[in-house]
């Protein structure tokens, strides 16, 4: 062979090995709704930290934290589209798009934290990952989010009547708005972003969170009654998009869930530790906090809530009952 020629092909086979390495270092970019310190933020910290790690550097994460890239509904579609490829993301906004995922914002539907991860571990949560990854977001690890109680402005709320003609915000997700509205109040869907100020000049009376974001917001200085209905146990996902998931090898993959699943069991132990202290924090600062004594005449009034969902979607009547006889 002329040696001109097959010097230019070596050459271009260079070319191409460094081209084709060039091409396997991704770089993502993701979302995360909350502040610096918080549990979430932190942990998703540590998942970029161990993504590269683990990948020996093919893979960098840039995190974006306190929602800067948008709000959670556009963010969930931008992790679908591909526009970005992570996602801390509560599934209460996820629930409009896939209907499975929607089970958890059934109010009352699990019994506890603990109930709500073994539901998660077991066939239930294989049911929610299947039907967001066919709407193209891949659940590598579930985040703790507590439970979400009212909170508002001007008096403890202990029976679905106090909550009778109150406006309150609410995530945007119909069953959350059927909530409200079967309670008697008024519910007003809003971004997080939007919340403290409304609170303050009144735009709602109240709204419903676990007790860190209740805290790092600072809804506590505008809503001083936080009331323990504990209505909603919704969990978190750290999510990607599907696409860019099952595009890596089998060995990229595994570092990835790995590091996804690290940084799961780190927030979680950082949840517990911040569910206490925004708690104590909020309380010293003059939030009056009251159990409720009686939580049936709440899990009650959702009766409709949960026949219009089975209705609207009645092959998800096994997934309900599932998760309602899981111990
Ligand atoms: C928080 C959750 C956020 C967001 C927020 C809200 O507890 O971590 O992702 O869903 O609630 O109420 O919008």
């Amino acid at each position: 062979m002329d040696q001109t020629l097959t010097a230019s092909f070596a050459g271009a086979l260079a070319a191409a090995t460094l081209l084709g390495t060039a091409a396997m270092a991704d770089n993502w970019r993701g979302w995360n709704i909350h502040v610096e310190g918080y549990p979430n933020t932190v942990a998703m910290d540590k998942f970029a930290e161990l993504v590269s790690e683990k990948t020996d550097g093919e893979i960098t994460l840039q995190m974006f934290h306190g929602g800067t890239l948008g709000s959670q509904p556009d963010a969930i579609e931008q992790v679908r589209l591909g526009g970005l490829a992570i996602g801390n993301f509560n599934l209460g906004p996820i629930g409009p798009i896939a209907a499975e995922a929607n089970v958890v914002s059934l109010p009352f539907i699990f019994k506890d934290v603990p109930h709500m991860f073994r539901v998660l571990n077991g066939e239930g949560g294989a049911q929610i990952a299947a039907g967001m990854e066919a709407k193209g977001l891949i659940p590598l690890a579930w985040y703790d989010a507590g439970a979400r109680s009212f909170y508002n402005g001007t008096k403890p709320i202990n029976a679905p009547g106090d909550v009778a003609g109150m406006k309150v915000r609410v995530m945007n997700n119909d069953l959350y708005s059927g909530m409200i509205s079967e309670l008697g109040g008024n519910p007003s869907p809003m971004a997080f972003a939007e919340v403290y100020q409304s609170l303050k000049t009144g735009v709602v009376d109240g709204a419903e969170n676990n007790w860190p974001s209740y805290e790092s917001t600072g809804h506590f200085e505008v809503a001083g009654y936080y009331s323990l209905s504990q209505h909603l146990i919704i969990p978190e996902c750290l999510c990607i998009n599907a696409d860019v998931y099952n595009g890596l090898s089998e060995d990229m993959q595994s570092a990835v869930k790995e590091a996804a699943m690290e940084s799961a069991s780190l927030q979680q132990q950082l949840w517990a530790e911040r569910e206490a202290s925004s708690r104590a924090m909020v309380e010293k600062a003059g939030v009056v906090t009251n159990e409720i004594a009686d939580k049936d005449p709440f899990q009650q009034a959702m009766v409709p809530v949960y026949e219009a969902y089975l209705t609207a979607n009645p092959d998800l009547r096994p997934l309900v009952e599932l998760i309602q006889a899981t111990d």
